[in-house]
């Protein structure tokens, strides 16, 4: 009797809101032993004497269909007594922690005093959501993005949330990325024969995915891996999305272009996918030697997710090569 070959997997790298859309649509049509995200860590922080995770957070709250779609982060039908109660003891309350989503910060924080890693942390609470497709934050270490700006040097919430991304952008930087070991499971994954594709989540290219990549020999990996990667652009019709990409990339001197968010990712992509309105960019990609996909990238719908994620597993399937790579290098 022949023994089945074990289905490829798909390795997702995402952000918050745009990355987790997709991600849930990859969820409808793959099993969990098809489909690993990895989320970042970057925007983590300690508030309130509780351990924060953001992008994770909005990840696992979007699979388990349980997010606050108004606000984009935070779970929905949620009440805020406790900020209230705090607003009126002369507490902190500029980053609002709903009163159901406190509790997922209680226990990640518990835990974590504990002596379970981050990674531990998020399979038990994922687990406890009912939630089967694997989550992994990117690392078990803290990395901390900080945004130099026109203000000086800020903390990712700091600017985010506190200065609702008011100061100019200058750059940005990762704390702990040199010493943070990137997730084992993921280093695994990358280094072995079993990933059908990496996708690069719709998110921001800067804040998002960078911390990711900049893990140690994350990149290196990715390119020696035979599995094509391929990104989505979270920038369309010059805009982002979702959030403050477009903003970062003029205050940077960058073109707010999805064109520029395929040059960022450079020869690490062997295909972009663009949506329909940037049909106009295709050319220009293409002739950096990456494989374009157009089709609609704006995600309202639970079917737009699902639409979004059966397109870009059909494009990677027409990427039978890791593109001529030497088109690339003259990226
Ligand atoms: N974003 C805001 O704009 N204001 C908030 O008060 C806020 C609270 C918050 C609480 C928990 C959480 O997981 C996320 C929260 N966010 C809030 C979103 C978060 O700052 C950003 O969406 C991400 O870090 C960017 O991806």
């Amino acid at each position: 009797m022949t023994k089945a070959l074990p289905a490829k997997r798909y390795l997702a790298l995402s952000g918050g809101v745009g990355g987790a859309k997709l991600a849930l649509g990859l969820s409808k049509i793959l099993a969990p032993e098809q489909l690993t995200i990895v989320a970042n860590t970057g925007d983590d922080f300690e508030h309130l004497g509780l351990s924060i995770s953001p992008d994770l957070d909005t990840v696992m709250y979007t699979l388990a269909e349980i997010n606050n779609k108004e606000l984009g982060w935070g779970l929905a039908g949620e009440s805020w007594d406790t900020m209230d109660a705090l607003a009126r003891l002369g507490g902190e309350t500029w980053f609002r922690l709903g009163d159901r989503d406190l509790a997922t910060h209680l226990q990640r924080s518990t835990l974590l005093a504990s002596g379970v890693n981050l990674s531990g942390v998020t399979q038990s609470l994922c687990q406890q959501l009912g939630i089967i497709h694997p989550i992994i934050p990117m690392s078990d270490d803290p990395v901390r993005t900080c945004v130099k700006t026109d203000k000086g040097d800020l903390a990712f919430q700091q600017y985010f949330v506190r200065e609702q991304c008011a100061p100019e952008v200058e750059g940005f930087y990762f704390d702990g990325i040199e010493s943070a070991k990137p997730q084992p499971q993921m280093m695994d994954l990358l280094a072995g024969d079993e990933l059908a594709a990496i996708i690069i989540c719709p998110s921001n290219p800067f804040v998002s995915v960078d911390p990711i990549l900049g893990l140690a020999n994350v990149k290196d990996a990715m390119r020696n891996n035979s599995a094509p990667v391929i990104a989505i652009s979270p920038i369309v019709a010059g805009m982002a999305i979702k959030g403050p990409a477009a903003k970062m990339m003029s205050e940077l001197g960058i073109p707010a272009a999805a064109a520029e968010v395929a040059r960022f990712y450079g020869n690490l992509i062997d295909g972009f996918v663009l949506d329909e309105s940037d049909y106009g960019l295709k050319s220009e990609i293409e002739q950096c030697g990456i494989h374009v996909h157009c089709t609609n990238t704006i995600m309202k719908t639970l079917d737009d997710r699902i639409d979004l994620a059966k397109d870009v597993l059909s494009f990677i399937g027409s990427i039978d090569d890791k593109t001529n790579k030497k088109k690339k290098e003259n990226l």
